[in-house]
């Protein structure tokens, strides 16, 4: 285990996934540690379960005050918004409040490499986590893919490199964070029920640049229109442009360009499909060549990598109609670079947890649209602003939604179940909500 000075008493804000791995570090550590959450012990008992040999406070069922002003340090999970009323009472009466990714920074020597974007920061992550270890075995892939970063450090191995996806909530706290190498893929309209405006989303992600020094290197999608530019060496991938540096698609291959040097890979040797995606191979595959890894180990890692699950996987085919659940697809954005990868007639099953963005970017797909089956809290909302130009139909669930989706189905059409909204009005998270899809579809 890393260590280095820590304070005395920490209050541990949340305990979710980020909170446990915290509250076992600090303890382990001889911390005093209270952990707080506005859900009740009854609801939080499979997390208290994982922490059931560990020294702690719990303070649950909602935040009180004192305890953010009598502890020496706050950490707040990133699902945490930093604008809750007793977390800026906290702050202004002079509590200290950081997040895990700043926190856990502060043990790291290894160069660390850290993917943002609205979407495709997973499936980036793993690609460029599969080439890394090939390359030198011992690599930590983590952060907001599911294993905070404060795991490595509770952990004896020592890593060569740490592989990073980090979320605009996790940078909103960091103050030294600073990655070798960061990656920023796309940024599109996400999260709006948090931030109060897009530019308040786009300024959080471009924080991933703040601390980067001219030796550290930038790697960035040229369609985004940046207003600043990162002070680290930078360079750009882009589907559209051909580049003089960096790496860019030419016809059917994907060309790689680093001072003087070129490598080309067919595209067809990835099995991912869409723009996304080879904006997503691109990406990883210029940041293997800028750490110099081998053409063999690039081909290798893009060939077996198949996707991850609830993004565009297949699920089935039945009587000619084939199933994909996108459960990820968590975002407008997201769903729209589902359909564009389709080449047949759609019928879409949406619905979620309003994030408050606009759903009309969907109506530049909507020819191959037969109709979207509606479920969840947006449902309303999304009928309100595109039903005009595609058919709509309301459901009551899931459950509901798929079996109306293969009742308007054909052979040749494809039912696609990417929500373009989170899933907390009805499920866990993405992962139970895809799961819960995958079963109803095997039950047809
Ligand atoms: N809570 C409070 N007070 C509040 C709000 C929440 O106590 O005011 C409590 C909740 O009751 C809950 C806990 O906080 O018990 C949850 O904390 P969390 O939402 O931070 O969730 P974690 O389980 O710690 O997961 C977080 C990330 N979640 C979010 O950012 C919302 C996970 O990313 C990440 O995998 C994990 O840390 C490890 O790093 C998920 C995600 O949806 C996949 N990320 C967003 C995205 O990808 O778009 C950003």
């Amino acid at each position: 285990m890393r260590s280095r000075k820590l304070p005395e008493k920490v209050l541990v804000v949340g305990l979710g996934r980020t909170g446990v791995a915290l509250v076992r570090f600090l303890a382990m550590q001889g911390v005093r540690v209270t952990v707080t959450d506005i859900k009740s012990e009854k609801e939080l008992e499979s997390e208290l379960e994982k922490l059931k040999n560990f020294n702690f406070r719990a303070h649950l069922g909602g935040h009180k005050i004192e305890d953010f002003l009598e502890n020496d340090l706050v950490i707040v999970s990133p699902g945490v918004d930093l604008k809750t009323p007793v977390i800026k009472e906290a702050k202004q009466k002079g509590a200290k409040i950081t997040g895990e990714l700043e926190f856990s920074f502060g043990f790291i020597k290894e160069p660390i490499i850290a993917i943002t974007g609205t979407n495709g920061k997973t499936t980036v992550t793993t690609l460029i986590g599969e080439i890394f270890t090939e390359e030198y075995k011992d690599v930590f892939v983590g952060g907001n893919i599911g294993n905070p970063l404060i795991e490595y450090v509770a952990g004896k191995k020592v890593a060569k490199f740490i592989v990073l996806e980090v979320s605009s909530f996790q940078l909103e706290t960091i103050e030294s964070f600073r990655p070798q190498c960061s990656v920023l893929l796309n940024i599109t309209e996400d999260h709006l029920d948090r931030y109060a405006s897009f530019s308040d989303y786009v300024n959080a992600k471009l924080r991933i640049f703040e601390n980067q020094k001219e030796e550290d290197l930038a790697v960035l999608n040229k369609a985004l229109d940046l207003k600043v530019r990162p002070r680290a060496r930078t360079y750009l991938f882009s589907s559209k442009d051909l580049l003089a540096q960096g790496a860019y698609l030419e016809r059917d291959e994907i060309v790689i360009k680093i001072n003087g040097t070129e490598e080309r890979y067919p595209r067809s040797i990835s099995p991912l499909f869409g723009v996304h995606n080879t904006e997503n191979i691109m990406a990883s595959v210029l940041v293997a060549h800028l750490y110099g890894i081998k053409r063999e180990t690039v081909e290798k890692c893009l060939s077996r990598f198949k996707g991850l699950p609830h993004r565009t996987e297949l699920v089935r085919e039945i009587n000619g109609v084939i199933f994909i659940n996108d459960s990820k697809a968590t975002n407008v954005d997201a769903t729209k670079r589902a359909l564009e990868g389709i080449q047949r007639p759609v019928i879409l099953i949406a619905g979620g947890k309003d994030k408050m963005g606009s759903y009309t970017p969907i109506l530049s797909e909507k020819e191959k649209i037969k109709a979207i089956v509606l479920f969840g809290e947006a449902k309303k909302r999304i009928l309100d602003e595109i039903g005009h130009a595609i058919t709509c139909l309301l459901e009551k669930d899931l459950e509901s939604s798929v079996k109306k989706a293969y009742s308007l189905a054909k052979s040749g059409d494809v039912i696609l179940f990417s929500p373009m909204c989170s899933s907390f009005d009805m499920f866990r998270d993405y992962v139970d909500r895809g799961n819960r899809f995958k079963e109803i579809v095997s039950a047809l």
